[in-house]
């Protein structure tokens, strides 16, 4: 049998995404050694187009990284949220109902930011690392195996943290019978588009459409990013870009569709949306964070500043044990953690029942849903739990 190369860290990381990343990152600062295992190139991650917007909270989170700089410079910071209903125009003051702003700056810069930094001394990653697979994490000395390049490693840990998204490994590897999930899939998803035109307005718009929602988003004063709900089982090829630019201007309203600069795609794709939380997130060695743990249907722009939350409590109860040997916060991660991503599920399951296309024409859930929405927009006390959830509860 072939030997494996042996390598030992404190904290083993699988995954390179926003959680993996920032998690190696503060532990670094702290002076915590890890190894993050990615089973993609970096090209790929780098490149993956995802969320677009940031709480408070998360930025925050991202100063204290030391990797907020160009996100202070290029990002753009939002006081309000506009929606769009019945082919008029709302707007929901973030500052001034919830005293906090929202910054727009795409997934993939957070992320190219967080490897820079990694890449500048902070530790290894280990790129196109096949077959990763957890042993022993119900003892004190779990290991990770993989492969680079048909050779075989092996890197023994005191902690591993399963960062690896909603398809990953971790949550695979645990047993069934100790697991809590609790999940709603809706019948429906989002087309996105991606492309190099001005945003059709200064503010995000999500709008309510009697043909279904529409987002109008943006990554940059150049660059705009649009979704569409569409049937979740509808094929790309369905949608060419003609149709999708017609009925995005279509639900977005006579106000707003001349404003919409139409150009190629450089990037669509369509999304079902999910709500799924798995519970505990932790056994024994292996502590789940991010995606790995649960998802939220990405109305509430809440996916990537929940696995924000998650690594700040996970970081801190590390370096609690690393640093002074108190194992009390890591023993509470996973109802901390879960506390507040229950909060995050709650409003975003909301805002995707009272914004989305859900109901039959007529019925009585679809006046339910209309005098709900026109609650929101007469009521202050309404408006303000929106923006008190959409810029991010504390943590
Ligand atoms: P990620 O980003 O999926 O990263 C997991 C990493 O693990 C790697 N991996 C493995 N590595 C080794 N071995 C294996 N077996 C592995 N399996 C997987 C993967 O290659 C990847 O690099 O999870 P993480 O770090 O938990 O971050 C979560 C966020 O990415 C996600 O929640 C957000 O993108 C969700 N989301 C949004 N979140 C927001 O906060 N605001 C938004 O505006 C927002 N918009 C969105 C979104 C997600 C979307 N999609 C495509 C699902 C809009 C969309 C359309
Ligand atoms: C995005 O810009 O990709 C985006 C913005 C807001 C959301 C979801 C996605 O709620």
């Amino acid at each position: 049998m072939r030997m494996a190369r042996q390598q030992r860290t404190q904290v083993g990381i699988i995954g390179a995404g926003p959680a993996g990343l920032l998690l190696a990152r503060l532990l670094k600062l702290n002076g915590i050694e890890s190894v993050i295992l990615e089973d993609r190139s970096r090209a790929y991650v780098e490149a993956r187009i995802r969320a677009g917007v940031l709480e408070h909270g998360t930025v925050k989170l991202l100063e204290e990284a030391g990797v907020a700089e160009r996100l202070h410079r290029e990002g753009l910071v939002h006081e309000g949220v506009e929606l769009g209903v019945n082919g008029g125009r709302f707007r929901i003051d973030l500052a001034g109902l919830a005293g906090k702003t929202i910054t727009v700056y795409g997934q993939s810069e957070v992320v190219q930011d967080l490897i820079a930094a990694r890449l500048a001394g902070d530790g290894p990653i280990v790129w196109e690392a096949a077959d990763v697979a957890l042993h022993d994490i119900e003892t004190e000395r779990p290991r990770l195996t993989y492969r680079v390049d048909g050779v075989d490693h092996e890197l023994a840990c005191d902690f591993i943290a399963g960062c690896d998204g909603f398809r990953g490994v971790s949550r695979a590897s645990l047993p069934a019978s100790n697991l809590r999930v609790y999940e709603q899939v809706y019948p429906f998803g989002w087309l996105g588009i991606l492309a190099d035109v001005p945003p059709c307005a200064e503010e995000l718009i999500y709008a309510s459409h009697p043909n279904g929602f529409a987002l109008a988003s943006m990554r940059s004063p150049t660059r705009s990013r649009y979704y569409i709900q569409c049937d979740r089982h509808e094929k790309l090829e369905d949608w060419p870009d003609d149709r999708l630019w017609d009925e995005l201007r279509r639900r977005l309203g006579p106000d707003v569709a001349p404003h919409v600069t139409t150009g190629p795609a450089l990037e669509k794709s369509i999304t079902g949306l999910h709500s799924f939380v798995c519970l505990p997130m932790r056994h024994g060695r292996l502590f789940l964070a991010g995606d790995a743990a649960h998802i939220v249907p990405p109305t509430g722009a809440k996916g990537l500043n929940l696995a924000a939350s998650d690594i700040h409590y996970l970081s801190r109860a590390l370096v609690s044990l690393y640093a002074r040997n108190d194992g009390t916060l890591l023993g509470a991660y996973s109802d901390q953690a879960s506390a507040r991503v229950w909060k995050a599920e709650r409003f975003s399951w909301w805002l995707t029942l009272l914004m989305h296309k859900v109901h039959p024409d007529g019925s009585f859930a679809e006046q339910m849903q209309r005098a709900e929405i026109d609650y929101l927009l007469s009521s202050p006390a309404g408006q303000t739990v929106f923006a008190e959830n959409y810029v991010g509860l504390p943590f």
